[in-house]
């Protein structure tokens, strides 16, 4: 009796992209290649998959950008939305439905959403004080604050995380906040906001990842999720006083907004739901049978968003299920360097498509092999040249192109009937169908980079199998055996073009087109079939090149655009000269060589520290701010240059009698300027 078998169903999603710049091969390396890889795979094993993407169009980036390009909001997310969508077509990322969260359907289901909480009393109000800009008549939620982190320090972090230790923040929690719109200090001002209370949750989250997933997720993933737990969490506001976004569906929420982090990851369920109204499906069982495996794709920054916030939501709410897993990966720099929208150092897709024309699989094939699976990793353009010349070129082109001519040039195109298999022809062909279970078996678990190599492993052994058995030299002696080994080339060609077709979907599709590959073949065939995936016969195309040498030229002119970038990017890193000034005005300045006697902290001024320096006719206190950088006992006996006829000011209750003069790091650690040999203390410089 024939059993109808039910498919395996899965729901793949990658990071909602910020529609506010275009994207950029971190982007690619990071999420949205293996995503399409893992779902490709799925789709070829038969599985019910769908991978569902779109843009994340509110938010504090959004408006901050308008802001920066002096357009509306919504000018700038149907520019970038078109442009993001277009690169990622272009690129061969097979999305089933690619949305946006401006789209109705998205208003009303994050909107349902928020009141199915309401409702079921899952959140706290809470009328607090909050961050607020006088200048701009704002409240600075998100990007619009920045300050230092509490937890590493670093003072470039967000009101809603640092981007260094991907801490998530609330903006009262930033030491020294500044605002981003006006770069004014913010003050305090009472508001009231819904909270999502975490902390309840956290039993629950502990049982569900650190016991249920300890073996499946990535450390990386698992190593953030436990940190936050053992920190323990806290409520966290999901509304916001702005004024893009989706409307909080309250009466008493008039003029604020859903979080964008409240409101994006719901744009993973209506981004489903159009699909299923535009292809006839249901959209339910992709989001509530608990029998399908939901899978994130994020980047690191996104970890807590995508195992905390979105699955406590989940959880809340109580109709959907939960991730099975969500695979994080690290950072790609780009030659050394953080790639930086804001410093526009990055190799952006819609310029790589013109520059290297019909390259997309070239790309794709680097990012993977190089992806930053474990670790952040480094795209630079000399090994995107390497890996173009000598893996695809040399490899896996080499090889399909050798096969292809040979077959034409002794038969004519149609592939030889063998002859008998000797013990070296039937070892080929056993390697050859193990491919497929071990490349999946890598690719269930998220590793892309190796089941890439061991793709190429399959072009390898074709390329050591020609190179073995030598058919231009048989041809004359012994031409049966010729007949056997195109038969087997040909077997190893078309693997390749069906595997091939979801790491390199260009590329798989001109093998399929050389090797006439019948279209119904799918991933299991190349480990089941009989006696061949194209028999004795079996005609095929003119061969065609699939990969060409890049000439160190065109990989220099990138190389130069980037260093015209890193020299733009200095320029504006030094400070503006200032006015001319007159000799008169330079004599007017009395700065002394002298010796620091002592240092000391001042209380509660953690920046500043209290010297007292030598100048030789006296001495003196002078009030530095650089307690942050030097510890009292490593100063006394530095030598140093003081600006000594500057009026006495009084700093934190200590009068400071002159200023150290000093100079800045490139990462802004003060340092002394001293006499290079040895001067009394007192001397005058001029
Ligand atoms: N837009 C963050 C980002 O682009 C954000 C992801 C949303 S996923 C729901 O890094
Ligand atoms: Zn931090």
């Amino acid at each position: 009796m024939h059993m109808e078998n039910k498919k395996e169903r899965y729901t793949i999603t990658a990071a909602l992209p910020y529609t506010n710049g275009p994207v950029h091969i971190g982007h690619l390396a990071g999420v949205y290649i293996p995503a399409d890889i893992y779902t490709r795979y799925q789709k070829a094993k038969g599985k019910d998959a769908i991978y569902i993407c779109g843009s994340d169009e509110h938010g504090v980036p959004i408006t901050l950008r308008a802001k920066k390009e002096g357009k509306s909001p919504q000018e700038i997310v149907d520019k970038y939305h078109k442009l993001i969508k277009e690169s990622f077509e272009k690129f061969g990322i097979a999305f089933d439905y690619y949305g946006r969260t401006s789209s109705p359907i998205h208003h009303k289901t994050a909107s349902d959403f928020f009141k199915k909480l309401y409702d079921k009393g899952v959140f706290i109000e809470k009328e607090s004080e909050q961050l607020y800009d006088e200048e701009a008549g704002q409240f600075l939620a998100d990007r619009f604050v920045k300050g230092t982190c509490p937890k590493c320090g670093y003072e470039e972090a967000y009101g809603d995380q640092c981007e260094r230790c991907g801490t998530s923040l609330s903006p009262l929690e930033l030491i020294d906040p500044v605002s981003t719109i006006t770069g004014s200090k913010p003050v305090l001002k009472k508001t009231k906001h819904w909270y999502l209370p975490l902390d309840k949750y956290e039993d629950w989250l502990r049982q569900w990842i650190l016991e249920g997933h300890k073996n499946d997720w990535k450390p990386n993933v698992l190593g953030q999720v436990k940190s936050w737990l053992d920190d323990g969490l806290r409520p966290r506001a999901v509304t916001r006083d702005l004024d893009w976004g989706v409307p909080v569906p309250l009466e008493e929420g008039k003029g604020k907004v859903l979080y964008v982090w409240f409101d994006a990851p719901i744009g993973y369920i209506s981004n489903t739901i159009e699909w299923a109204e535009k292809t006839g499906k249901d959209w339910k069982p992709y989001w509530q049978d608990e029998n399908t495996k939901l899978i994130h794709f994020i980047g690191k920054d996104n970890i807590v968003f995508h195992t905390i916030i979105f699955p406590v939501m989940l959880k809340a709410h109580g109709d959907f299920i939960v991730p099975e897993n969500v695979p994080a990966n690290e950072f790609l720099n780009l030659e050394g360097d953080k790639i930086s929208t804001s410093r526009n150092w990055a190799v952006w897709l819609h310029e790589y498509l013109e520059d290297f024309p019909g390259k997309q699989d070239v790309l794709r094939y680097v990012l993977t092999a190089n992806a930053p699976e474990t670790k952040d990793n480094d795209f630079t353009w000399k090994d995107f040249q390497a890996r173009n010349n000598n893996e695809l070129v040399g490899n896996l082109g080499n090889f399909i192109n050798r096969v292809a001519v040979l077959t034409h040039k002794y038969y004519d195109g149609v592939i030889p009937k063998p002859g008998e298999f000797k013990d070296s022809d039937k070892e080929v062909l056993s390697q050859l169908k193990k491919f497929p279970e071990k490349i999946g078996h890598l690719i269930e678990r998220f590793r892309f980079r190796e089941a890439l190599s061991e793709y190429m492993n399959m072009a390898r052994m074709g390329n050591k199998y020609l190179a073995d058995e030598e058919p231009w030299k048989k041809i004359k002696t012994d031409p049966e055996s010729v007949q056997t080994i195109m038969f087997i080339t040909n077997q190893i060609a078309a693997a390749l073009g069906i595997l091939g077709e979801i790491f390199l979907p260009f590329t798989a599709r001109k093998i399929k087109k050389i090797f006439n590959i019948p279209e119904k073949y799918s991933w299991d065939d190349v480990s089941q079939f009989d006696s061949s995936l194209l028999p004795a016969g079996h005609q095929i195309n003119k061969p065609e090149l699939l990969f060409e040498k890049i000439d160190d030229e065109t990989i220099q002119k990138q190389i130069d655009k980037l260093l015209t970038t890193k020299k733009q990017n200095e320029k504006t890193m030094y400070d503006p000269l200032k006015e001319t000034i007159q000799f008169d005005d330079f004599t007017k300045l009395d700065i002394r060589t002298a010796t620091i006697l002592e240092a000391e902290r001042i209380p509660k001024a953690k920046k500043l520290l209290k010297l007292t320096v030598d100048l030789g006719f006296e001495k003196r206190t002078v009030v530095a701010g650089i307690a942050e950088y030097y510890s009292p006992e490593e100063l006394p006996g530095k030598k140093i240059l003081v600006l000594a006829n500057l009026e006495p000011r009084k700093l934190r209750g200590v009068l400071s009698q002159g200023m150290v003069l000093m100079a800045n790091t490139p990462d802004g650690k003060p340092v002394f300027i001293s006499p290079e040999e040895d001067v009394p203390n007192g001397s005058v410089i001029s």
